[in-house]
């Protein structure tokens, strides 16, 4: 791979952490095009993988305050010396117009503090689309030097799940609610969160904040028990974002956990999961692109499908036949 001066002056500068240069670079990734799509490899490549962030997810219902959240908790890391990337996930932005972007006023302080950068989500419908970007600009966040990277996602459809497999830690958000809700949140979100956050405990919502969080924290140690939980985790809390409440033990909380976690070896097997998932992901990807992008197999992949559709062939038969050069 041929490296370009100009990728090298661009890799140069994001590691210096210039924030117009990291924009940049996550332009290029975001990009399309098959030549950006070279160029970015190979920035990627100049950038290196020798600096890591804490990688967080959150995700919650559209209104349970994400936004408020990162602001919040966002700030509360700077003003621990910390540098913090916020990215964003959101496959329906191609339909609802944006997440971060329309909600820019609810982080307006975040977004003007030199020690964060706020990256809105584009519109883009593919989730394999989204995933790949997403992933690589984690990558150059973490070049650029952040020491955390927060990334926010609406649960629509795979979303969180593909959100939680590029992070090393997953939170979900919760408002509080009636105990009979409890069976409102997706049942795979509960198995993989790694802390539940109660938001919005404050003022009148306060008590029933804390009613919701003890029904999360039973609801947690009754499902399961995981390898990569020590004792006590996972665990529920609650929080206001607009009070700033209990922001600061939640931190306290994910770095416990963080820390026992590259203890015992677990921090580092789930990123090596992590690679080898994206990898075969990558791998499923970039064959489609290959079958698309020749006429040959695609016209063959059109009739194999039509006769799936048909039920003249069995989807397996019908890919078999399109890989196997046959019709
Ligand atoms: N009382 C209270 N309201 C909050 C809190 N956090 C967010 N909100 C409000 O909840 C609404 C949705 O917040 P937003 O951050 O946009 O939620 P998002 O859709 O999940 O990003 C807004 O009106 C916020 O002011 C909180 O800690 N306490
Ligand atoms: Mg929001």
């Amino acid at each position: 791979m041929t490296k370009t001066p100009d990728i090298q002056d661009l890799a140069d500068r994001l590691r210096a952490g210039d924030r117009r240069a990291l924009a940049r670079a996550i332009t290029l990734v975001e990009s399309g095009r098959t030549d950006h799509r070279d160029q970015a490899m190979a920035l990627l490549e100049a950038v290196g993988q020798d600096r890591q962030a804490l990688r967080i997810g959150l995700s919650g219902t559209p209104g349970v305050g994400k936004s408020t959240f990162i602001e919040a908790f966002g700030l509360h890391l700077t003003g621990q010396g910390l540098r913090v990337a916020v990215l964003a996930v959101d496959p329906s932005s191609a339909r609802t117009g944006g997440s971060i972007l329309g909600d820019k006023t609810r982080m307006e302080r975040l977004s003007r503090d030199p020690n964060a950068f706020i990256r809105p989500s584009p519109s883009q419908s593919q989730l394999g689309g989204v995933a790949r970007r997403t992933r690589e600009a984690v990558a150059l966040c973490e070049a650029a030097g952040f020491d955390v990277v927060l990334i926010e996602t609406v649960g629509v459809g795979q979303s969180e799940t593909m959100v939680a497999e590029m992070c090393d830690l997953f939170l979900l958000l919760l408002a509080p609610a009636g105990g009979d809700e409890l069976q409102g949140v997706k049942r795979g979100i509960m198995e993989i969160a790694d802390m539940i956050l109660v938001n919005k405990a404050d003022g009148d919502l306060k008590p029933q904040a804390m009613r919701t969080c003890a029904d999360y924290a039973g609801a947690l140690r009754l499902l399961r028990k995981r390898p990569q939980d020590p004792d006590g985790f996972p665990k529920a809390l609650t929080v206001s974002a607009v009070e700033g409440a209990g922001l600061s033990d939640a931190w306290v909380e994910m770095q416990a956990l963080t820390d026992w976690r590259r203890d015992q070896g677990h921090f580092a097997r789930r990123r090596t999961e992590q690679a080898r998932h994206w990898f075969e992901e990558e791998v499923r990807l970039q064959l489609l692109a290959r079958i698309a992008g020749d006429g040959a197999l695609a016209a063959r992949m059109r009739d194999a499908e039509a006769a799936v559709e048909r039920g003249e062939m069995s989807p397996a038969r019908a890919a078999a036949a399109v890989l196997a050069g046959g019709s």
